[in-house]
């Protein structure tokens, strides 16, 4: 699938910051340095679109990237090394929070797990706050390409006796190879109701 333009459009740092042109959105969340920025410069095949770091906790705000001018993906700061005081329900800060609970242009959410390690305490923390959440959401395993294929199988064998998954739409991915780029963006424009 190829994608015409990506462009970034806005860093926002408070609600009054959010796009104003009501195109639907697909947010990345996911803790710090697990690949959402990567994720977005693979989906665009563009190397540097997102800012990546091996620092975590790199991306602080809330940026806008529209794709094809007909919807937003919205990297997420990682949560895990956000800033922020104990009535931040899971660490994600009071804009995140607030734009994951009712920013009404929000369509759907992808969350990033580490294919080697996850989903950590606070993984499981936030598939949980999604499945109490209406908006459909897709785990997305990233760092696929630092295992091999018998220790993916052997993850998701883990993955499935543990239960983390069931019932849950996942996706294997990884930034460097390609992998699961056409099936993500499948059903990004699925989700924002966006034809092909
Ligand atoms: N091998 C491999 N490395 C990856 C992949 N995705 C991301 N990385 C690396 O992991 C590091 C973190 O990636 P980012 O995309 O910056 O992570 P992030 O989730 O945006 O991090 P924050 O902005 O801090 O929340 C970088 O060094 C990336 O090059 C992948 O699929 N495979
Ligand atoms: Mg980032």
């Amino acid at each position: 699938m190829h994608i015409r333009s990506a462009e970034f459009v806005v860093s926002a740092v408070d609600q009054g910051d959010l796009p104003a042109d009501g195109l639907p959105e697909v947010a990345l969340a996911g803790r710090s340095n697990v690949g959402k920025s990567s994720l977005i410069n693979r989906l665009a095949q563009r190397r540097s679109l997102a800012r990546t770091s091996s620092t975590p906790g790199k991306t602080q705000q809330l940026n806008y990237y529209r794709i094809d001018s007909a919807l937003y993906l919205v990297d997420l700061p990682g949560y895990g090394f956000v800033k922020g005081g104990v009535e931040l329900r899971l660490k994600l800060g009071r804009l995140v929070q607030g734009y994951l609970e009712r920013r009404a242009e929000l369509r759907a959410i992808i969350q990033l797990i580490d294919a080697r390690h996850g989903p950590t305490d606070l993984d499981l923390a936030m598939i949980d706050w999604l499945k109490e959440h209406p908006k459909p959401f897709l785990m997305v395993f990233t760092k696929l390409d630092k295992l091999s294929r018998q220790q993916w199988r052997t993850r998701l064998d883990q993955l499935g006796a543990s239960g983390v998954l069931a019932g849950l739409a996942y996706l294997p991915f990884s930034a460097v190879t390609g992998e699961g780029r056409e099936e993500a963006l499948e059903w990004i424009y699925q989700e924002s109701g966006v034809s092909l």
